[in-house]
């Protein structure tokens, strides 16, 4: 029998069995030999395959356009762009990625063009799994939808799972610790739904025979396996419904309603034309406010506050994290700094490396000569 083969008889088997304490380790076990069988397959068919799509991230921040063909994600990038993407009123007009860059309150943000998905991308018919490979490497991922096809939001939902990104979820607070006897012993600071026994067979099934398995949260089978493997990815997203100068007002409702059965919110949703350019504005804000990034506004010696290119970091950066990334030996110099701003208790405040900077933050640097 051949992999794949034996991955649908699992996933059958799966589909067929009613899901019960009797048999929800047997479930559990069933579930870790399809991951590890999935693993098998995708090494089996990378091999050799090589990494065409490899994208140099740049910028501050790298987003992902993941939408089906025709939807508009080259028109997109074009219009908040510098990027000159090709566009094409018939489908797959792109079969590269592409990469442009959006400057927007100071930060670089790289925004990638995914081709659009394909039928069964993310098992790795065509070139569809590798470039979709591209999105896990990105920042945040922006769901395009067109206005009249609100339902691919589900198959992009699936065959982004299908290659390993868990979107908008945070990693599973699991641990486990190897040891050399005693077999698995499971610690978990809130009540588990599993059987331990449950927990125990992922765990073996996952290879691991002695180790100290520690839950930080109610797990599924699924967080389970998630938790035990190192090679997902956990990307925050946001949706965007494009080509909206097509529909009349009263159409919206009908789109709202199609959103909220999908538990998005048409409030966290925003509606553009990337033709017409509509609402990209609002994205792009959109875009800033998911990245979590903060803007500190250096003041440098004889020159002053340079409020045009602020250096961008992470929200919960401190003045270590900041001088870091302005690199040179500014490290090695450092002495103290002075913030005003909304992280400072008054204007100059003298902090050290542990300081948290907060967006808008004026810092100056105090520097061994
Ligand atoms: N009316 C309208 N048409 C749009 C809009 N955005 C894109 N289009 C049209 O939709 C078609 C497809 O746009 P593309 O930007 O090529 O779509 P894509 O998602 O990049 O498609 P692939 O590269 O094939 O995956 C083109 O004819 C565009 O002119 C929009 O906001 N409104
Ligand atoms: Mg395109």
């Amino acid at each position: 029998m051949g992999l794949e083969e034996e991955i649908r008889e699992i996933e059958e088997e799966i589909a067929s069995t009613p899901y019960n304490k009797s048999t929800e380790a047997h479930i559990g076990r069933l579930k870790s030999k399809l991951a590890e069988k999935k693993e098998k397959l995708e090494n089996q068919s990378s091999a050799g395959g090589g990494d065409g799509y490899a994208v140099e991230k740049t910028g501050d921040a790298t987003v992902a356009l993941v939408g089906f063909p025709s939807v508009g994600k080259s028109s997109l990038l074009n219009s908040l762009t510098n990027a000159e993407s090709e566009t094409g009123a018939y489908e797959f007009t792109t079969l590269d990625v592409n990469p442009g860059m959006c400057k927007h309150r100071g930060a670089n943000i790289q925004i990638l063009d995914v081709p659009g998905l394909i039928e069964g991308a993310a098992h790795g018919k065509g070139d569809g799994k590798q470039v979709l490979a591209v999105v896990r490497n990105a920042d945040l991922i922006v769901f395009v939808l067109s206005v009249f096809e609100i339902e691919q939001y589900d198959r992009l939902q699936r065959e982004l799972y299908d290659i390993k990104i868990r979107v908008d979820e945070q990693p599973p607070r699991v641990t486990v610790r190897r040891k050399h006897k005693d077999g698995i012993k499971i610690t978990s600071s809130v009540e588990q739904d599993l059987d331990e026994a449950t927990i125990g067979e992922v765990c073996r099934e996952h290879g691991f025979v002695n180790a100290d398995v520690n839950l930080q949260e109610q797990v599924t089978i699924d967080r389970l396996i998630d938790g035990l493997q190192d090679n997902r990815e956990y990307i925050p997203s946001i949706t965007c419904v494009n080509k909206v100068d097509l529909i009349n007002p009263e159409y919206k409702e009908t789109v709202d309603e199609q959103l909220r059965e999908r538990d998005l919110d048409p409030e966290a949703v925003t509606f553009i034309s990337a033709e017409a350019e509509r609402g990209l504005e609002a994205l792009k804000d959109r875009i800033w406010e998911n990245l979590g990034l903060i803007r500190v506004y250096m003041d440098k010696p004889g020159r002053g506050i340079d409020w045009e290119e602020p250096l961008i970091v992470e929200e919960g950066a401190t003045i270590r994290e900041a001088v870091e990334k302005l690199g040179g030996d500014f490290e090695e110099r450092f002495r103290f700094a002075r913030v005003s701003g909304p992280s400072a208790t008054h204007d100059q405040q003298q902090v050290g490396t542990e300081h948290v900077l907060e967006d808008e933050d004026v810092l100056k640097l105090i520097l061994r000569r």
